[in-house]
């Protein structure tokens, strides 16, 4: 059977491509989507891509992922990576490993931007690829869980 790979998305990622293109590039979410779903191919992936822009919608998507025994969770939580305690726990909660991503150099703007509430409690973390560092979290998480089997 398949391996299933959630893929979340938090607020506001929903308006990408509209606006700010110096900061998050012109691709869309369906783009990510797109590019999420030919990397997860290469890995005989499933793929559940989901966006919400409420908190607690996220935390229940990432409980959804440990309750249908996911192989990973990527996740670019937004402006809730920076704020939500909630979100941390619910990651800290579940066995499933995640992987955090982000856009931007989440580094090389505003102070705020600087602490993830997630990064601590992530397997991995990764900003400032593009919408390409999906992918590459993707890849990563395919590692990783290639590692846990040969060990
Ligand atoms: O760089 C990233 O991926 C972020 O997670 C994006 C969040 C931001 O709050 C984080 O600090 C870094 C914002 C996503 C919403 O982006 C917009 C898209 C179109 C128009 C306005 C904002």
């Amino acid at each position: 059977m398949a391996k299933t790979v959630y893929v979340l998305n938090g607020p506001n990622l929903n308006l990408l491509g509209t606006r700010e293109p110096k900061t998050y590039g012109r691709a869309t979410l369906r783009d990510i989507e797109k590019l999420c779903r030919e990397a997860g191919r290469r890995h005989k992936f499933e793929l559940e891509f989901r966006q919400s822009n409420h908190e607690g919608q996220i935390v229940d998507l990432i409980h959804e992922a440990a309750a249908s025994k996911a192989a990973g969770i990527i996740i670019n939580a937004g402006a809730y990576t920076h704020t939500s305690v909630a979100i941390r726990d619910a990651v800290t909660a579940v066995e499933v490993p995640v992987i955090e991503v982000h856009i931007s150099n989440i580094f090389a703007r505003e102070s705020f931007r600087h602490h993830s509430h997630i990064a601590a409690v992530a397997k991995a973390s990764l900003c400032g690829f593009g919408i390409g560092g999906y992918a590459l979290a993707i890849d990563g998480l395919a590692a990783l869980i290639e590692a846990r089997r040969k060990s």
